[in-house]
């Protein structure tokens, strides 16, 4: 077996209960002292800093949300001094202003350190060739697997994203072997391989990265299957800092959560009490090492759950498991809950669907209206008869009626039809 960091990858959990305890005391104190916001909140909630002695008593602590970051825009939350902060990052925000993120010279290096240790448990060795696919930026995806990969001593081609015939160009001739990026790119990149006539025989992928968004299981299989190397997912938010919050290890059983830096909560998104362990609900962050911008309580919205029990790897870190979606893509179709993983669970397990697809919401009268458009694999619709087209979409509908309960308008497109994703993918093109 071998870990990165062995002393904190493999700690006793009373010794990870008490050095969280500890790091949660200094962070409380940390926060209400460097930041108006944080002495405001808790001078609110009628909670001094040393009234925080134990891990258990986080739950006295207020929450965070987005909104929080977005009204504290730019600077509100940032801990340090401007000159102290030697690095900007944000999340892109699908409206209006990013929300940035500041780090010292420590909180890159702790990050970098995060990054190196997720990589090592996926993997990751000095001996790799690793291209970074994804987009160089305000984004923290590409500088984050950049450190960690660096930081192994593997050699990085930053390619940043898109070009995509660039990128196989370099995945062949400079025999890349972990590809770093969001798995939907993976499938962009996989496709142009094919088109450009270059066979997964003859590169020298062993490994891909893949985060930023979901990769159901039946994704995963397309990925490996198109690729021919192993794929793993890793996870993270620009909140805690980007990547190199949790990674799965090769037993691909639950993602390990580097949770020395970053303590992991599960509560009822509705009533918010923190839910037992392996009961699935809405995640919240808490860094337990930051300086730029401390978060205490962060609601990720991310739908997922824990579990303590160590790995066959080694690791003795926190699992996480399959993010199912988020509280903000949740559909509810006649009455039934679902995210789009679901459908994408459904739509992949049949051979003739190809990983593209794209949910349309709209409106029908008063009533909220669901279809999806899914293209089929090239040559099965080369091949295809009406009859096949309409039986087929009988079976898939059929399905998910089965699984998720609701039926749905399917329309099968032609290949190539549906927009390709260069990071994260848009799955779902709100109408209404
Ligand atoms: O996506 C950071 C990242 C970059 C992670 C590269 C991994 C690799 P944001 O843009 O702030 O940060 O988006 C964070 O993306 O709350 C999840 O909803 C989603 N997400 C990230 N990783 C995964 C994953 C980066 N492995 C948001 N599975 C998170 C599912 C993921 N969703």
């Amino acid at each position: 077996m071998e870990f990165w960091d062995e002393k904190m990858e493999t700690m006793s959990r009373d010794e990870m209960t008490a050095f969280q305890g500890e790091r949660l005391r200094e962070t409380v104190k940390y926060t209400y002292d460097n930041t108006d916001f944080y002495r405001q909140k808790l001078n609110d909630a009628g909670i001094a800093p040393g009234d925080i002695r134990s891990l258990e008593e986080i739950t006295r602590l207020p929450f965070m949300t987005k909104s929080d970051l977005r009204d504290n825009y730019p600077y509100g939350l940032c801990a340090i001094p401007r000159e102290d902060v030697i690095r900007v990052h944000a999340s892109s925000g699908t409206t209006g202003k990013p929300t940035p993120v500041f780090y010292s010279k420590r909180d890159l290096e702790n990050w970098g350190h995060c990054m190196a240790r997720t990589f090592y448990t996926a993997g990751v060795r000095k001996t790799d060739v690793c291209q970074i696919a994804l987009g160089y930026s305000l984004f923290t995806g590409a500088f984050g697997h950049h450190m960690g990969a660096e930081r192994i001593g593997a050699m990085v081609i930053p390619t940043s994203s898109g070009h995509t015939e660039r990128q196989v160009m370099v995945i062949r001739d400079f025999k890349t072997t972990v590809l770093h990026c969001t798995p939907t790119y993976a499938i962009t990149i996989a496709e142009k391989m094919m088109e450009m006539g270059v066979h997964r025989s003859e590169v020298s992928l062993r490994l891909g990265i893949h985060g930023a968004e979901p990769m159901t299981e039946e994704l995963r299989k397309e990925v490996e299957e198109k690729l021919g190397s192993v794929a793993i997912r890793d996870f993270g938010l620009t909140e805690m800092g980007g990547p190199g919050v949790a990674i799965e290890c090769l037993e691909k059983d639950g993602y390990h959560v580097n949770e020395d830096f970053y303590f992991p909560e599960i509560i009822d998104p509705e009533t918010l009490t923190p839910l037992p362990e392996g009961e699935t609900g809405e995640l919240v962050f808490t860094t337990l090492q930051k300086e730029g911008v401390p978060i205490i309580r962060y609601r990720t919205r991310d739908i997922t759950h824990l579990n303590r029990t160590p790995c066959v790897c080694g690791r003795t870190l926190i699992r996480m498991g399959e993010i199912k979606g988020r509280t903000d893509d949740m559909m509810i179709i006649g009455g039934v809950n679902f995210f789009p993983s679901q459908l994408e669970s459904v739509l992949l397990d049949f051979e003739e669907v190809a990983p593209h697809y794209l949910i349309r919401l709209s409106k029908k009268g008063r009533l909220d209206k669901v279809s999806v458009d899914v293209e089929t694999t090239p040559s099965y619709w080369a091949n295809r008869q009406d009859e096949d087209i309409k039986s087929l979409s009988e079976r898939v509908q059929n399905r998910i009626k089965d699984i998720i309960g609701f039926t749905i308008d399917i329309r099968f497109v032609e290949p190539m039809t549906i927009a390709r994703s260069e990071g994260k993918a848009k799955r779902v093109l709100d109408e209404r």
